[in-house]
């Protein structure tokens, strides 16, 4: 039972990670097609006891007969076949920028704008867009204090894990590393500078008003997703050598008054949301700490000494990229489709 399946990126590093969703979930699903490029067409994939050949989602009729389709191929992918995953009734659950900000698609993170996807319906034939990484993860922790005290103005850094840039590029992270340790010259493809033990500004395109487009989606996206045209972002998105988590400084300053201990309350009953937080011990959110794990991890919770008036708070957030930053929210969204 459940609804007829595709995976658009199935090869890739989210593609595979959604397999991992929905095994752990135990998402419903009637039949599963595993798409990908026609470099990929006729491996075999085994996921939960059965053998999958990965089709070619360029082939004629990929989406026949399918009710949920999860994209995560890139953005060019997206609005070339996107639109004809739609037209033969799917929902598209896309993880790419395409569509997000599209005032026609919901832009969904299942805790914090349940209800922008109110109007999508299972057998008709929708886009329902996922946020960029860094603004679920960041957004899964200030929301709930958006809730309370209202953010009037954001200020976030990242220090973001390789797999925001792929698979491929988690392999050129430990393939550096290795080259690196043995004194040769790092093999530079995916980046164009050594990443292994060094961090660089993130790899996104670099815009005319000096933020790179990593930075400007957090700003757009936090707005769409808030509903609120008035808050104010601004970010610095930095590339760091770890392999799939994604860590965020965060700086809130608020309408209303927030003491740090009403904070650790509202974020201990936040869903998604561990804190980890111990100052006696140093222990702090890692994004090791953090990898495969669903929770969003958020600490160093404390008042910002700059704001007068308890308005401002620090906090520190990691969370999996792959997982709540990609796979689980996309396959979160769908799970609301069978509700
Ligand atoms: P393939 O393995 O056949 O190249 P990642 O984000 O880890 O780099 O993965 C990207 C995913 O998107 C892979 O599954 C990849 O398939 C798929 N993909 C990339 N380009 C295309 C395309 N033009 N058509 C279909 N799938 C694509
Ligand atoms: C990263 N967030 O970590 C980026 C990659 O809009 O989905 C994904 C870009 C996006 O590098």
């Amino acid at each position: 039972d459940g609804p007829s399946v595709a995976i658009v990126g199935a090869t890739g590093a989210v593609g595979q990670e959604f397999l991992r969703v929905i095994t752990d979930r135990d998402f419903p699903y009637r039949s599963l097609r595993l798409l990908a490029s026609e470099r990929s067409a006729g491996k075999h994939l085994a996921f939960e006891d059965r053998e999958y050949t990965v089709q070619d989602l360029a082939a004629p009729g990929a989406f026949d007969g399918v009710d949920v389709a999860l994209f995560s191929a890139g953005g060019g992918v997206s609005r070339k076949y996107g639109p004809a995953a739609v037209a033969s009734g799917a929902v598209v659950v896309d993880n790419s920028s395409a569509f997000r900000m599209d005032p026609e698609v919901p832009l969904v993170i299942p805790e914090v704008n349940p209800e922008a996807m109110a109007n999508v319906r299972l057998g008709q034939g929708a886009i329902v867009a996922n946020p960029n990484c860094s603004t679920i993860i960041c957004l899964m922790a200030a929301t709930p204090l958006h809730r309370h005290a209202k953010v009037l103005r954001m200020v976030v850094s990242t220090y973001q894990a390789a797999s925001g840039a792929g698979a491929a590029a988690m392999e050129e992270l430990k393939l550096q590393t290795k080259e690196v340790l043995e004194g040769k010259a790092p093999t530079c493809k995916i980046f164009k500078q050594q990443y292994a033990f060094n961090i660089f500004s993130h790899n996104a395109p670099v815009l005319e008003n000096g933020y790179n487009e990593e930075e400007m989606k957090m700003v757009k996206e936090t707005r769409k997703i808030w509903n609120d045209e008035d808050v104010k972002v601004t970010a610095t998105c930095i590339r760091v050598p770890v392999l799939r988590a994604h860590t965020e400084s965060v700086n809130l300053q608020f309408e209303k008054a927030l003491d740090e201990g009403t904070a650790r309350e509202i974020l201990r009953a936040a869903p998604g949301v561990t804190i980890v937080d111990d100052r006696a011990a140093n222990r702090f959110p890692t994004p090791l700490e953090v990898s495969d794990k669903d929770d969003v991890a958020v600490g160093r919770i404390r008042q910002d000494l700059s704001q007068d008036d308890n308005r401002g708070l620090d906090i520190l957030v990691c969370g999996d990229q792959i997982r709540k930053g990609a796979a689980l929210n996309a396959v979160q969204i769908a799970e609301m489709l069978l509700k």
